[in-house]
């Protein structure tokens, strides 16, 4: 056992597990906070509660180590990271740090004097001032004698042990001071540039960084939509497009999805509304290209029925938020597959998504089988089991994320 506990991580989610775990995995003791008792109890027997490529090795080495340790509250140290979710507040898009506030708050008591104070949550620009701000309201006597800083993670889901170690990371602290003790701390175990500003800017550059993939998305989703009304392959249209030196379109898809590029945008249109148009603009066009999607689906099914007096079969293929992932949430395919079954008649589908195996409200259909009995197949996301498919001639082929085009 190790008497001195020196990192706590408060929130072991996407984020804070993988990043406990690599830091313990340095042999510097880690006690790691969750609300959930199921994730503490997970966590402490060597396991995990989360889909992440090779996570599951990391964190039970760590663990059976005797470097990281679960528990659903914290203890002193000398570092204290908060990675607790930063949701919406109930029906609307503003930014609820509640969750950073409600963590600061459970390790007011053990801060002392040289400790480091790091939030990675997302978070509108201004946080980590108030949380500083908050801390020092209630401990005045710690005012200038700890350190405080921003530093938000930029992971891709599918590939955070590696990233965690070689990204660069921008790190802002309250003071220059600050700033200079985080970059020793993520020294310890990055091997990425450690780019310093100040708090601020750490956070916007958080929220710039997913806007503007989210407003480049929306660019190329707004081209489909003119090259479907103008009769171009719109493919082929950005291939071309790219072969400029100085031009770089990423693809139109279903929509955008994750908990990250659909969410962050929001923290800024929320505070800086008037000044924030091309990134409010592009949320609008990326959610309304889920709902084109849906109407695309069902207007051809209107005009199969009308062509062949019979209702079509369709299978929806892919439900996950983007390709060869498991993870659903905030999908613009789940978007897509409610909207349409919502209106179904007497059509049959075929729900696909190669991986996951069972869903709790939908029926999993195997590809193969759904290719073979759909009349119109709705391609919802660029999986790569899609893209070696072959299709009857006969079937009506939505192909809305270029599957057989990339
Ligand atoms: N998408 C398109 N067209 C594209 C690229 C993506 O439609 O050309 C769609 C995807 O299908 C998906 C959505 O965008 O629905 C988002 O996927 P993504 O792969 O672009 O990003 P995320 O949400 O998995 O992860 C992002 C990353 N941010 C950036 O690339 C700027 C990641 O580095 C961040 O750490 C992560 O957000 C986060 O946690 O903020």
């Amino acid at each position: 056992m190790h008497n001195k506990i020196k990192v706590c991580t408060l929130g072991l989610g996407y984020i804070g597990l993988p990043t406990s775990a690599l830091i313990a995995s340095h042999q510097i003791p880690v006690h790691g906070v969750d609300i959930s008792q199921t994730v503490v109890d997970t966590i402490n027997a060597g396991k995990i509660h989360i889909v992440e490529p090779d996570l599951d090795k990391t964190a039970a080495n760590a663990v059976t180590s005797g470097f990281l340790k679960a528990s659903t509250a914290p203890i002193a140290a000398d570092t204290y990271l908060i990675v607790v979710p930063t949701p919406f507040k109930s029906g609307n898009h503003e930014p609820d740090i509640s969750y950073i506030q409600a963590a600061t708050e459970a390790i007011l008591p053990l801060l002392k004097e040289n400790d480091l104070y790091i939030i990675e949550s997302t978070s509108p620009v201004g946080t980590t001032e108030r949380m500083r701000d908050f801390i020092f309201s209630k401990r005045p006597e710690l005012k200038g004698k700890i350190y405080i800083a921003y530093c938000p993670e930029r992971v891709l889901p599918g590939n955070v042990i590696y990233e965690l170690v070689h990204n660069d990371r921008v790190i802002g602290g309250i003071d220059e001071v600050s700033t200079k003790k985080a970059v020793a701390f993520y020294g310890q175990f990055v091997k990425g540039e450690l780019h310093q500003t100040n708090a601020r800017t750490a956070e916007m550059c958080k929220l710039t960084e997913n806007s503007s993939r989210d407003v480049q998305i929306a660019f190329a989703n707004e081209l489909s939509l003119i090259c479907d009304k103008a009769g171009i392959d719109v493919w082929e249209l950005i291939r071309l497009a790219n072969k400029h030196p100085r031009v770089n379109i990423l693809q139109p898809g279903s929509g955008v999805g994750g908990h990250c590029i659909a969410v962050d945008p929001y923290f800024i249109t929320a505070e800086f509304p008037m000044e924030s148009q091309i990134i409010g603009k592009a949320r609008e066009i990326n959610n309304y290209k889920a709902f084109w999607c849906a109407q695309k689906i069902k207007n051809t099914i209107q005009e199969f029925e009308l062509k062949h007096n019979r209702v079509p079969t369709v299978a929806l293929m892919g439900l996950a938020f983007k390709p060869n992932i498991d993870d659903l949430r905030q999908s613009p395919a789940i978007y897509i597959a409610q909207k349409v079954l919502q209106e179904a008649n007497d059509e049959t589908y075929f729900i696909v998504e190669p991986n996951i195996d069972n869903h709790p409200y939908y029926k999993v259909t195997a590809v193969e089988e759904a290719v073979a009995k759909a009349d119109i197949i709705a391609f919802l996301v660029a999986h790569n089991e899609f893209k070696q498919l072959v299709i009857g001639e006969d079937k009506i082929i939505l192909d809305f994320c270029g599957v057989k085009k990339q």
